[in-house]
């Protein structure tokens, strides 16, 4: 598979700096426009700030894209532009058809290793959903997580997900899940109300990097999860935002809402359900996780 670099990412293979991924789904189909193109293009300026250099990453005219420019991110961002929302899955027939495609968690980590980056920050992983015992729905990403070998760094797995049992299928695929200062596992719009425990917490990105150097020298194949709750200053608390979820998911049952459609369903009638407080939310951690994930990069880096 051909690699498309844009030209800061290349001087930064050449010149040996810590890279930091990013995904566009978030993009694409995560949060609405004007604010998506804003946080895409502050995302890449807080790893830049913090000392590392940003690769966002999507499919563009069949061709990986590892690194954007501004007109690559507008096109994203544009609610107009075709853009489908690709996981592992959808690869094959973005890059036979020619289309373009904003990668999820499951597509960005396994096209980021591919590129040789260790670390990759996110909004919030796919999980498994409620009722999944019936539905079958588990994201693409926890499987991605189990095999392909990538820092992740989240606010947790969404609140509108089964967190516990997103944990149970982690733990069964043998993936650390690392609480950054935190012994809860934060419920993405929310620091608590989960209701469960972090398996293990680390409280400096020095500590995530041994553990990733640890891993991967041992051949245990597979990603590192890093839970980073999201600003105090920011949060939602849970009882808040308790009955927007509940709403939103009764909403995408009558609906008949199915497959990749139902976790951007979910986040958008919750962003216009909580009179945009959800995105003001969604903005704050996401540049919470880029700033953290350039920490580890450039802690990673140091150590090798
Ligand atoms: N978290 C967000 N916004 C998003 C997503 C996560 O705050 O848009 C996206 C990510 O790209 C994630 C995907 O990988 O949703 C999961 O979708 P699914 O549940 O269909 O696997
Ligand atoms: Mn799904």
């Amino acid at each position: 598979m051909k690699l498309k670099y844009n030209n800061e990412v290349k001087g930064a293979i050449r010149n040996q700096q810590p890279i930091v991924a990013l995904e566009s789904t978030i993009i694409s189909h995560g949060l609405p426009y004007p604010d998506n193109l804003e946080v895409a293009k502050s995302l890449e300026q807080a790893v830049r700030e913090t000392g590392a250099i940003p690769a966002t990453i999507a499919i563009l005219g069949g061709v990986v894209h590892i690194g954007l420019n501004n007109e690559a991110l507008a096109l994203l961002a544009d609610k107009d532009s075709q853009i489908e929302k690709a996981s592992r899955r959808d690869i094959p027939q973005l890059l036979a058809s020619g289309g373009n495609g904003a990668t999820t968690v499951a597509a960005t980590m396994l096209l980021a290793q591919k590129a040789g980056i260790s670390v990759f920050a996110t909004g919030g992983i796919g999980g498994v959903h409620r009722g999944a015992e019936t539905s079958f729905d588990i994201s693409a990403d926890l499987p991605e997580l189990a095999r392909t070998d990538m820092c992740v760094v989240c606010a947790g797995p969404k609140a509108i997900l089964d967190i516990g049992l997103t944990i149970e299928v982690l733990e069964t695929s043998g993936v650390p899940v690392i609480g950054y200062q935190c012994d809860e596992v934060p419920a993405f719009w929310s620091r608590n109300g989960s209701g469960v425990d972090v398996p293990l917490r680390l409280d400096r990105p020095g500590d995530i990097a041994s553990l990733m150097h640890q891993k991967w020298q041992a051949g245990l194949e597979g990603g590192v999860l890093v839970v980073n709750p999201v600003p105090a200053s920011a949060e939602i608390p849970a009882a808040e935002l308790k009955t927007a979820i509940d709403a939103a998911l009764q909403q995408a049952e009558q609906q008949g809402i199915r497959g990749k459609a139902v976790t951007p369903f979910l986040l958008a009638y919750i962003g216009t359900h909580t009179s945009g407080c959800s995105l003001a939310v969604n903005k704050a951690l996401v540049l919470n996780n880029a700033r953290l994930a350039a920490e580890i990069a450039m802690a990673y880096h140091r150590q090798k």
